[in-house]
C-alpha cells in the first residue's frame, strides 16, 4: 500500500477528485491511501499564521519555511516507510510520463506539499526530494498539480486498472511523446461521420498497424 500525504491550506479541494472513479477504487482495493494534512495546523500563534511578506519587497505573501518544515517532520513521524517529498512549483522540472513511471516504481510513500499565495520561502527546497512543474502556465496553487501527480502515479500501480497498465506501457510504448490512437464506439455512423473501415474488419494485425500509424497532433496547433 502506498500512502500519499497531501499537505495543503485547502483540504476540501481534494474531496471530489480523490473519492471518485479510479482513485476511489484504488483506495477501496487498499492499493493506495490518501491522507490530507492541513498546513495551517503548523502555523504560528493563535491565528495559526503560515504566511508573511517577502524580504526585499514585492506583491503578496509567501508561505513561511517553518510551517512547511514542521509539516514534513510531522508526516515523517507517522510512518517508518521511506517518504519522497514533492514540491509542485512552476520552477520545477517539467513533469512527464517518464517521471510518473519512475515514481510509481519507487516503493515509497509520498508527501506532496502544495504551495499557495505568491509562493514559498526558497529555503524549503533543502528539505524536499523533487520539484515539479506540470507545464508552462501559471496556476494559483499546488493542489491541481498534486492531483495530476497522484492520478498519474496511481493509475500505474498494479491492480488499479485491472492489468491494463502493463499492456499500455509495454505494447504501446507509452512515453513522453506518444499520443494514444483515436477510438470509436457505437454507432457506426453519426451525422454522416463513419468509423474507419479497418476497425470493423476484424483483422487484428491490420488494426494494430493502423493504430500504430495514428499520431495526429494537428489539433494541438489550433
Ligand atoms: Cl506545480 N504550480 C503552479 N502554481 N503553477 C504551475 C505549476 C505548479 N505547474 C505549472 N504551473
Amino acid at each position: 500500500m502506498i500512502t500519499f500525504f497531501i499537505a495543503t491550506l485547502f483540504p476540501e479541494i481534494f474531496d471530489g477528485v480523490l473519492n471518485s472513479s479510479m482513485l476511489f477504487k484504488a483506495q477501496d482495493k487498499q492499493i493506495v491511501s490518501f491522507k490530507i494534512i492541513n498546513i495551517r495546523d503548523f502555523g504560528f500563534g493563535q491565528r495559526k499564521q503560515v504566511d508573511d511578506t517577502p524580504y526585499g519587497g514585492g506583491d503578496g505573501m509567501l508561505l513561511m519555511v517553518e510551517p512547511l518544515y514542521k509539516t514534513i517532520l510531522y508526516v515523517k513521524s507517522l510512518t517508518t516507510k521511506k517518504i519522497t517529498t514533492i514540491l509542485p512549483t512552476p520552477r520545477g522540472k517539467t513533469y512527464l510520463q517518464s517521471d510518473a513511471n519512475k515514481l510509481a516504481e519507487m516503493d515509497s510513500d509520498f508527501l506532496i506539499l502544495c504551495p499557495r499565495y505568491e509562493g514559498y520561502d526558497e529555503r524549503i527546497i533543502n528539505f524536499v526530494d523533487k520539484t515539479y512543474s506540470i507545464g508552462n502556465y501559471v496556476l494559483t496553487g499546488g493542489e491541481i498539480p498534486a492531483m495530476v501527480i497522484v492520478d498519474s502515479i496511481t493509475r500505474l500501480l498494479p491492480g488499479v486498472l485491472g492489468g491494463e497498465t502493463s499492456v499500455i506501457n509495454e505494447s504501446f510504448q507509452l512515453n513522453d511523446f506518444t499520443t494514444e490512437f483515436p477510438q470509436y464506439t457505437r454507432p457506426e455512423e453519426f451525422n454522416g461521420l463513419v468509423v474507419p473501415q479497418v476497425l470493423l474488419s476484424g483483422n487484428h494485425k491490420k488494426i494494430a498497424e493502423w493504430r500504430n500509424k495514428q499520431n495526429d497532433t494537428s489539433k494541438n496547433e489550433l
